[in-house]
């Protein structure tokens, strides 16, 4: 059910490396179009590309618009039932911004010639990926802090070198983006942060319980490991991904073991220590079964995920069809009244 529908090129020809070039001419380009990006050049919606290129970025990209669009509504849960008026007016804002992102990230992808409704439709018959991470639900007032804390800054940990992508209108979106990605961590860790320093007991222990639960899948986030990760090497090659998966996972366990230290939470993982001769925290082995489980659509909410947003595209139906009957109206009444003058 979950294998991308929007790649050209089989797994085997990626594995090959044997890309099918038509032409001398698109030898001559896909040769000038490497060196450009050897290069540390940028690529612009017009210029010439790999048909390789082109699709790698369209299943990133729209993956990506659709983990923010899905990515609503764990959080979204909880808008009418925030316990004061500032955090709700905050969460508010924050599931705003990700529908924002998921908006910005679309028209970046549309700009490689690939539709809004067939991204939407690629998502809605399960042949688009979206993170694993909005598979699991939000059970209580801190998974709303917890998925602040861990999976912004996850989200933002991987998000930082994709402004130096080599596609110009992705890594202009993802500056913007990356500048809301970084309140919105830190309105997390201030929630989570209120409710240890100032709260009850059983609230301390519903934010060590929202912990235990969001600490896994959210190094799951940066996907597998990279012996394991196909589109790594070819995404690097041509700075699409600037950082692999295992680094950038490093490097969000060490900023946040520093910072569960100062939360005063425990992270549930008792092979977690830090390691001075390597500079880096050591952690334990990741179910990667469970990951799999969940990408491939087994996960706790992914079947509720889908039918939520199926459900809110056809919802809305009238609202498009209504716009496009009004903007038709307006083309015809401007086009009479031309003719008129
Ligand atoms: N979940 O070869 P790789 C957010 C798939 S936004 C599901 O390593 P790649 C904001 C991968 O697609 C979070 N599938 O793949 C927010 C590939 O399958 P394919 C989303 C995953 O592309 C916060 C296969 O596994 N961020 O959180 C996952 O080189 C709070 C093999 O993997 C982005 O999308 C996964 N976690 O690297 C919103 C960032 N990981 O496509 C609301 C942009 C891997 O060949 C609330 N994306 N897979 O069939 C990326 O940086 C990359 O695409 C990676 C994966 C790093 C996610």
């Amino acid at each position: 059910m979950y294998t991308q529908a929007l790649d050209v090129m089989s797994k085997q020809e990626i594995a090959a490396d044997r890309r099918p070039v038509r032409s001398a001419d698109d030898a001559a380009r896909e040769a000038a179009f490497e060196a450009h990006i050897a290069d540390g050049g940028f690529v612009e919606a017009k210029d010439w590309m790999p048909d390789h290129y082109r699709k790698t970025l369209v299943r990133q990209i729209s993956q990506h618009a659709h983990s923010e669009i899905v990515g609503m509504l764990p959080e979204g849960n909880w808008i009418s039932r925030a316990p004061t008026l500032k955090r709700k007016a905050i969460l508010l804002a924050k599931v705003q911004d990700e529908g924002g992102h998921g908006l910005y990230l679309y028209a970046a992808a549309e700009t490689l010639g690939t539709s809004r409704e067939q991204m939407i439709e690629a998502l809605h018959s399960g042949k688009a990926k979206y993170s694993s991470i909005f598979n699991y639900p939000t059970l209580t007032w801190a998974d709303v802090g917890a998925i602040g804390w861990l999976v912004d800054g996850a989200a933002i940990m991987n998000q930082v070198p994709l402004c130096r992508c080599s596609y110009g209108p992705y890594a202009r979106a993802m500056i913007r983006i990356c500048r809301e990605e970084s309140f919105h961590q830190r309105q997390g860790f201030d929630s989570l942060l209120t409710m240890m320093t100032q709260g009850t007991d059983a609230q301390r222990a519903m934010v060590q319980d929202a912990v235990d639960r969001w600490w896994w899948p959210s190094i799951m986030m940066f996907g597998p490991p990279d012996d394991a990760s196909p589109n790594s090497e070819q995404s690097m090659r041509w700075g699409i991904k600037r950082i692999s998966n295992d680094e950038l996972r490093q490097k969000f366990i060490d900023a946040t073991a520093e910072q569960a230290r100062v939360l005063g939470v425990a992270l549930p993982d008792p092979q977690l220590t830090w390691n001075e001769a390597r500079g880096h925290w050591d952690f334990g082995a990741i179910d990667w079964d469970e990951f799999w489980n969940v990408v491939n659509g087994h996960g706790p909410c992914n079947r509720e995920r889908l039918a939520a947003r199926v459900k809110a595209a056809d919802d809305g139906a009238w609202v498009r069809e209504a716009a496009l009957a009004h903007a038709a109206k307006q083309a015809a009444r401007e086009a009479d009244a031309l003719r008129a003058a």
